[in-house]
């Protein structure tokens, strides 16, 4: 009996990820999906130890997420941080009552010599996520951001919620990047796959952390399946956050087009909307394979729709690259 259900292995960001992922469990076994998750994001604060994009993968996935934030958990209550406001500003970073339950667990386990990946892997089946979800690391990234305006480099959070990503930004850098290594679960989830999917992150903020960190890419190029990813900017705009600023920002083209000069060197297809159909030519000619279809994961049937279109395209250019250049 053929495996119906082939090794998927997605790169993944936050809120665009969750939601390409949320499709994919439709359409194929998520006992066959691996998810690999951006870390640099994470920070502590409070003393909690808090992962923003493994928590909205795992709630996403456990269908808890609250679906008009993207982030959090649904039905929360804000009590502790009403409380904490009588105490100064340092409720800037909304943490939901329920929420910080997650993060004391985190905390408490990696204070008793858990990894993140061991800690990931109880709390997704704490919420019984079938998908294996996995940090793309286990050592400390931050993403660190310069912001234009006054030449200050903040955090990610600081950027992203602390000015609602409204400053320009001159540059960003993954601090610790250097010194860290790609896990031996997510490298081993990278080389097991029949197709490696890079979800519509941000490719800046969300992506590059993953792709950047030191075994990624290796892994990536020592395989032969295909390497499949879906365009985040439609129509020159990111669907959510700051993806289509920033790259504008940073001297890049925000495009589908500028997506696969950015990808080219890891992706075989680039999967872009019906709008941006016009790019297609100029994408094939990064050596990218386009994919025109409808992107826009609008509700779970796009979205399982999607996948579809996904699993489609890499196994079409899985079989044509195997069988060698047509006659
Ligand atoms: N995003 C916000 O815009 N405001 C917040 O107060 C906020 C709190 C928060 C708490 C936990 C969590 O997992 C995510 C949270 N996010 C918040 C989203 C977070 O900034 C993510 O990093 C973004 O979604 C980008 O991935």
């Amino acid at each position: 009996m053929p495996d119906l259900s082939p090794n998927i292995t997605v790169i993944c960001g936050g809120v665009g990820a969750a939601r390409f992922l949320r499709g994919l469990v439709r359409v194929a076994d998520p006992a066959s999906i691996s998810a690999i998750i951006n870390v640099a994001d994470d920070m502590v604060l409070h003393g909690l130890s808090i992962s923003p994009d493994i928590d909205t993968i795992t709630y996403t996935l456990a269908d808890a997420i609250d679906p008009d934030r993207g982030w959090g958990l649904r039905n929360e209550t804000w009590r502790a941080m009403e409380a904490l406001g009588r105490y100064g500003d340092r409720n800037w970073f909304s943490l939901g009552d329920q929420d910080l339950a997650t993060h004391m667990q985190r905390t408490a386990r990696l204070s008793e010599g858990a990894s993140l990946t061991e800690v990931t892997a109880e709390i997704a089946s704490a919420w019984d996520v079938g998908v294996t979800l996995l940090p793309v690391t286990n050592n400390t990234v931050s993403t660190r951001v310069t912001r234009t305006d006054t030449g200050e480099e903040i955090s990610f959070q600081e950027y992203f919620v602390g000015t609602q990503h409204s400053v320009a930004i001159s540059s960003v850098r993954f601090d610790g990047i250097e010194q860290a290594r790609v896990t031996a679960e997510a490298a081993e989830a990278i080389r097991t796959a029949d197709i490696v999917v890079i979800a519509p992150s941000n490719p800046i903020v969300s992506i590059a952390p993953v792709l950047d960190i030191p075994g990624v890419r290796e892994a990536l190029s020592a395989r032969t399946g295909s390497c499949v990813a879906i365009s985040p900017i439609v129509g020159g705009e990111a669907l959510k956050g700051p993806a289509a600023n920033m790259l504008h920002e940073l001297g890049l083209e925000a495009s589908a087009t500028g997506v696969a000069q950015l990808w080219s060197d890891v992706i075989d297809v680039l999967l872009i909307d019906d709008v941006d159909a016009a790019h297609a030519l100029a994408i094939s000619e990064c050596g990218v394979t386009p994919f025109v279809t409808d992107t826009i994961m609008a509700s779970p049937t796009r979205s399982s729709a999607l996948a579809r279109s996904v699993l489609s395209a890499g196994h079409l250019h899985s079989t044509r690259s195997t069988q060698g250049p047509t006659p």
